[in-house]
């Protein structure tokens, strides 16, 4: 396995995941990375974790699969977050010195799902805060840029903290203890309908074949993906990465995923920096 990127991280395309919030990285990940988180998909279907639950299942039978934090559980999910380039990528893209990983979320949707992501920002969900926090996003499939995660360019510099949608009411199964998150009270706007008027927010948007990646800011607006052909399944791998200001921040708006009991129960605080064993130092600056 080839530990290194596939080839080199421009400096054009740190540029572009700062100035944008995301980026387009074709070519990262050899194909023996991607069979490797293939068999561990197929691994994680037929084991989720406590945290999977289906988020749309259709009249037609059709679902949309998702899990997180299931890494201690799958062999070759370990094996990617230690060896693979993600780390590096996300190291070199943030400029940070140190990495950690934070965790591992696949979306998996059957074919002919229709089932689209809602528009949110990630970081205001999350157990963490801070700038330096990035998903990279591997289709394990090809999809074509209509079929693929959207995002607005620009918009992880927004301020405004908004109406968040609440991703616990996805829950077809009525499946107990779903984290839930509240942001009526917090939020100073209502999210803006990005679906409405896509040109207006620059939406963009990539045609994408296995071994390429997205790299973006965990607050970057993103949304959509899916509504796929009859043929056509869409299997996404991501890996969650944090940099050097991050810090655990326990939200009284709730968190999705929720890692406050799994922090706490490892002895990480609100205000800590990430560590331990759950949330691994994977990559540091030579
Ligand atoms: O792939 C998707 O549909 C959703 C991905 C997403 O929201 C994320 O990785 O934060």
């Amino acid at each position: 396995m080839n530990t290194e990127p596939a080839r080199a991280i421009t400096a054009e395309e740190i540029e572009t995941y700062h100035k944008d919030g995301v980026v387009l990285l074709p070519k990262m990940f050899d194909q023996a990375w991607v069979e490797l988180l293939d068999e561990g998909l197929k691994a994680n279907c037929a084991m989720p974790s406590s945290r999977s639950r289906v988020w749309d299942r259709d009249e037609k039978g059709r679902t949309m699969f998702y899990d997180a934090q299931a890494w201690q559980g799958i062999e070759q999910y370990r094996q990617f977050i230690f060896e693979s380039p993600a780390a590096q990528i996300a190291g070199e893209l943030m400029r940070s010195r140190a990495i950690n990983f934070f965790f591992d979320a696949v979306f998996v949707r059957s074919p002919g799902s229709q089932f689209a992501t809602p528009w949110h920002q990630d970081e205001p969900y999350w157990s963490v805060e801070g700038y330096d926090t990035c998903t990279v996003w591997m289709p394990l499939t090809p999809v074509k840029k209509e079929n693929a995660l959207a995002y607005v360019p620009g918009s992880h510099r927004l301020e405004t903290m908004y109406e968040q949608y609440n991703f616990g009411e996805l829950n077809p199964d009525k499946l107990e203890d779903v984290d839930q998150v509240d942001f009526s009270k917090i939020a100073e706007q209502a999210f803006p309908n990005i679906d409405e008027n896509p040109e207006q927010f620059g939406v963009i948007s990539w045609d994408m074949q296995p071994g390429d990646c997205v790299a973006f800011n965990s607050r970057t607006m993103h949304g959509g993906s899916g509504q796929l052909a009859e043929d056509r399944d869409l299997r996404v791998f991501t890996t969650k990465w944090l940099g050097d200001d991050v810090h655990i921040n326990f939200r009284a708006q709730g968190m999705d995923p929720d890692h406050s009991a799994v922090m706490t129960e490892v002895g990480l605080k609100h205000g800590d920096r990430p560590g331990t064993d759950l949330y691994p130092r994977v990559w540091e600056r030579a």
